[in-house]
């Protein structure tokens, strides 16, 4: 088994993301946090690790470092097959992934701590402004994907068929930021049902937020 360090930070949800396919797939890692607030993520030292200055990355062994939450998430698929976080077939990976990008791709990083922070430093957006922007964005990703669980003959107890996939590590990680920033979620059922059924089971459990080391 490779020596595994994840640099990340407890409430990050692509650390979340990360922290649940480890555990899902029983790898021991070392965990070092990183505190967002004060910057600990733009410092020299993450820096040469990661120099988009973003939480989380994987260190390999000392020697390779990936970086960017989803493509770890692929690699630790492909290196640690058990537990698998994409169907073995071609459409069912494009719909997990499909379903996975909604989150990933289109919700999280306009949403992320350095767009907020941009509104409020650039246009002077105040917690009331920044609650209205993540809300918009958020809602808009939570509609579609509602729709799609909703309509799609492939759901099941999870997002496609009855093993979690990293559709459902994406959408659980999700559900904290929505939560922080307010958000109600009762026109989302499915989404909902989804959340409650991830939280029953000990990797999820493992690798929220409030279980971490540097929870505060
Ligand atoms: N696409 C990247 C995004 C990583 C990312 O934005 N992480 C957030 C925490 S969830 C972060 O480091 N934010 C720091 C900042 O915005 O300054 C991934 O999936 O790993």
């Amino acid at each position: 088994m490779p020596d595994y360090i994840l640099h990340n930070y407890f409430r990050s949800t692509t650390s979340v993301r990360v922290r649940i396919a480890l555990a899902m797939k029983g790898i021991e890692y070392h965990y070092k946090g990183y505190s967002l607030l004060p910057n600990e993520h733009k410092s020299e030292a993450y820096l040469k690790l990661n120099p988009q200055g973003l939480v989380p990355s994987l260190e390999i062994d000392g020697k390779t470092v990936l970086t960017q939450s989803m493509a770890i998430l692929e690699y630790l698929d492909e290196i640690h097959p058990t537990s698998a976080l994409l169907p073995s077939d071609a459409v069912g990976r494009a719909r997990v992934r499909s379903l996975s990008q909604i989150i990933s791709v289109d919700v999280h990083p306009v949403n992320n701590l350095r767009i907020l922070r941009y509104l409020e430093n650039e246009f002077g957006a105040d917690g009331e402004a920044k609650k209205a922007w993540f809300q918009e964005w958020a809602h808009a990703g939570c509609k579609a994907l509602e729709t799609r669980l909703a309509g799609d003959i492939e759901t099941g107890k999870f997002c496609h068929g009855d093993t979690p996939t990293m559709a459902d590590i994406c959408v659980y990680a999700q559900m904290f930021n929505n939560d922080r920033f307010g958000m109600a979620m009762d026109a989302y059922p499915q989404i909902l049902r989804i959340q409650s059924e991830c939280a029953k089971l000990p990797a999820f459990q493992a690798g929220a937020p409030m279980n971490q080391p540097d929870a505060t």
